[in-house]
């Protein structure tokens, strides 16, 4: 089972329309929350004056109704950052930071009639000059800075410098399904569910049980099926607090479905990072120091995991490169605008962009063919410690970049290998070469198993699938390890009350971590087994064997299969004395990070007359480990890459001086469609990691992380080496192309 391409389980509940989001989720006696947001960046609020009446009106509730109900976002400590304390209010109360931040919570029978509502609430503002550009902000939300090897060693012996400055645009994660949550108490057992549209119930819990200031055991955490999430929803709105608050407040089950407006303007976002970096090189291009300083568009004030993303890109600088001395300094500056969250990649895109870009860079300055420098300068014994500190556990870097070179067309191609001016003719053509390191895995998740009377096996996993096919690859790790049918297992995902605790599915650790721990439960489930085999078989556990779905004493004259156990397992009286009723077992598995990589290379064209871009072709070579299922990694990649294109093409969050979203809807704001995508190879180059007993790494994420370097070098490569920052619009290319026509 493990390695099998197995179609996705939970596809046909999909298709046939059988999925339950939170949209379609119905309570009795349920009212509806509409949110009055600030149409200002900045301003102080003097005062509101609240609506006395209005149709189907429950009730208003501004921060100081919810006075004592609710704490501001818990924001964990860090590796060693500075972290403002600046945590985001459930509720605006004297001042507002961002437009689109909540004000105040409007309650009535109907969503309808709750927007009316909230058109009632008058809000009296003093508006302040925002700050949008993170270079002019004077308030860091965040510091990091992290030295490792002799830096300054290292740019004195070296004989080239390179520079480079780069940025990335605020993104939108723009799931399908936008956010949402249905709170109701139960006064009597004082404990409130929360039904949220969310990545796992772990975090969103630990979140409410932190505002709401009471035990985790009194919130109960719900994730119905979940239509995408990106990253987008790892920590709950600040809405879902309010709503959660309320209906203990009110005494009544409330309801809140984020439309797509609020989503442009509320959910947090992605990227928005700048960068000057320096690479240190000898006279044979061996790359000797990394010098960077990082700026974050961090948004308004922090969620619960704003400072993670811009963390994570410092820490991965060096890329996969032998780079012996690094130093990161990292500035999260304040803007009036939404906080910045992790987004598909959450900072390894970043990483991977400055430093590949820079890379190219440096080909060019020093005249070395860009695959060849990047070949002298791999990282190929594990583990390996980077100056920043990671340590890398496996990997095959170079099999990677050959594969890519060879899949993507490069070595054929006219330009490969060199930056020249751009070629005549109606369009210009380059291509590029990227690789990245990917930090996935790490910390811990649990599972638990329990071998039903009918044969069927519960797996209950803390992880939870929002889109990556958890329900088939998790089941066939099951199945493998139990030689079970796929069919005989059940998974069970996303209820804080009946799955066990964990850390939550992001950073693409899932299979991972929360497959490990299957794999371990499954390991104690045998053991448990095999004693109550031996005993029926008087035999032996040491003598007993499982193959094929059935214990056999090394006799061989009898076969139990797991069903036969199960039956015996639930009747007290056939089992030995000691021995516990049923078949279950539980596990914890943790570990330190693993580290996923790869290689993209990226063909493209730039008609001359439009500046238009095309991607003819993207070649995605990636290292997830152990692949348990090879049709739903590569449904990963492709995912990414796809993502990574957008913003490429076309994805960029604009805000205008003001602070206001000028791209605040899909009108303005446009993903691409399956016309837009080009030809898209994948391979696995698979380096089993030590660290945990699959041997698996992340593959949710690469798919964004290699494709945007590789591409932008393709660009630049198609300019005759001019470096400009995504998204590649026309207008750009076309200007691009005249002035290096005139
Ligand atoms: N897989 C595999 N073998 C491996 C690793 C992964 O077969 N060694 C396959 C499995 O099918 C697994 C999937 O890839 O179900 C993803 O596994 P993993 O890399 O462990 O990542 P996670 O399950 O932790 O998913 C998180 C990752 C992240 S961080 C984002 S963001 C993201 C992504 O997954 N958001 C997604 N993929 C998404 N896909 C969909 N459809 N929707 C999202 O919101």
């Amino acid at each position: 089972m493990i390695g099998a391409s197995v179609t996705r389980r939970e596809d046909a509940r999909v298709l046939l329309g059988q999925t339950r989001y939170l949209d379609d989720l119905e309570h009795a006696g349920l009212a509806h929350v509409a949110f009055v947001r600030s149409p200002h960046a900045r301003a102080s609020i003097t005062g509101i004056d609240v609506p006395k009446e209005a149709d189907g009106l429950v009730a208003v509730l501004t921060a100081t109704d919810l006075d004592g109900l609710v704490a501001p976002f818990p924001v964990p400590p860090l590796d060693g950052a500075e972290l403002a304390d600046e945590p985001h209010p459930v509720l605006a109360r004297d001042e507002v930071r961002y437009a689109g931040q909540t004000v105040a919570a409007v309650i009535a029978r109907t969503r309808a009639l709750a927007e009316d509502a909230a058109e009632l609430v008058r809000v009296f503002y003093a508006p302040h000059e925002a700050v949008v550009d993170v270079r002019n902000s004077d308030v860091a939300l965040m510091r990091w800075e992290r030295r490792g090897g002799d830096v300054d060693g290292a740019f004195a012996a070296a004989r080239h410098i390179v520079h480079g400055s780069y940025a990335l645009p605020r993104l939108v994660a723009a799931p399908i399904e936008t956010r949402g949550a249905i709170a109701e108490h139960d006064p009597g057992r004082d404990l409130i569910t929360v039904w949220c549209s969310a990545q796992d119930p772990h975090r969103p819990r630990a979140q409410l049980a932190h505002i709401l200031g009471r035990p985790d055991d009194s919130v109960r955490v719900i994730v119905p099926d979940v239509g995408g999430a990106f990253g987008s929803k790892g920590v709950i709105a600040p809405e879902v607090a309010a709503v959660a608050a309320a209906a203990i407040k009110l005494g009544m089950p409330l309801k809140w479905a984020e439309d797509r407006l609020e989503n442009f303007l509320a959910a947090y976002q992605g990227r928005g990072i700048e960068g000057d970096v320096e690479l240190a090189l000898d006279a044979d291009g061996r790359m000797l120091g990394l010098r960077a300083r990082l700026w974050a568009d961090l948004g308004a004030y922090l969620l619960s995991t704003t400072a993670i993303p811009p963390h994570t890109a410092a820490m991965l600088m060096t890329g996969c490169y032998a780079i012996p001395a690094a130093e990161v300094k990292l500035v999260g500056a304040r803007t009036h605008k939404v906080p910045t969250g992790p987004y598909r990649g959450a900072g390894r895109p970043d990483a991977a962009y400055m430093l590949e870009r820079l890379v190219d860079h440096a080909a060019l300055e020093l005249g070395i063919d860009r695959i060849e420098l990047r070949r002298r300068n791999l990282i190929r014994r594990f583990p390996h410690r980077t100056p920043m500190g990671h340590e890398y556990d496996s990997g095959d870097y170079e099999r990677c970049l050959d594969l890519a070179v060879e899949l993507g067309g490069l070595r054929t191609s006219r330009q490969a290998g060199d930056q020249a001016t751009p070629s005549a003719g109606d369009t210009v053509t380059g291509t590029g070469v990227a690789m990245y390191v990917e930090r996935a895995g790490g910390q811990w998740e649990s599972a638990e198993i329990e071998l039903g009377p009918s044969g069927r096996f519960v797996v209950a996993s803390s992880a939870c699938p929002h889109g990556q096919g958890h329900e088939t690859t998790f089941a066939q790790i099951a199945a493998d390890r139990l030689g079970a049918e796929l069919d005989q297992i059940v998974m069970r995902f996303g209820d804080s009350a009946t799955v066990p605790r964990g850390v939550g599915t992001f950073g693409s650790r899932s299979v991972a971590m929360a497959g490990s721990a299957i794999v371990i439960a499954t390991e104690k489930l045998i053991e448990r087994a095999r004693a109550l085999a031996a005993h029926l078989l008087a035999s032996e556990p040491g003598q007993v064997q499982l193959a094929g779905g059935c214990f056999t004493s090394s006799r061989g004259e009898r076969a139990l299969s797991w069903t036969d156990l199960a039956r015996v397992a639930y009747e007290a009286v056939g089992l030995p004395p000691g021995m516990e009723i049923g078949l279950r077992a539980a596990a914890r598995f943790h570990s330190p990070p693993v580290f996923s990589s790869g290689a993209h290379a990226a063909v493209v064209e730039i008609e001359r007359d439009t500046g238009k871009l095309r991607v003819v072709r993207v070649a995605a070579v990636d290292d997830a480990g152990t692949v348990i299922n090879p049709l739903l990694a590569r449904g990963q990649v492709v995912g990414g890459v796809v993502q990574a294109l957008g913003e490429c093409l076309v994805e960029e969050a604009i805000y205008d001086d003001s602070g206001q979203n000028r791209s605040g809807s899909f009108m303005d704001y446009s993903l691409l469609t399956a016309a837009e995508i080009p030809v898209i190879v994948t391979a696995e180059v698979p380096s089993p990691s030590p660290l945990n007993p699959l041997g698996a790494k992340g593959a949710g994420e690469g798919g964004t992380v290699g494709t945007l370097p590789a591409v932008a070098n393709a660009v630049a490569n198609a300019l005759g080496g001019l470096h400009l920052d995504p998204p590649y619009s026309d207008e750009k290319l076309w200007r691009a192309l005249q002035d290096a026509a005139a």
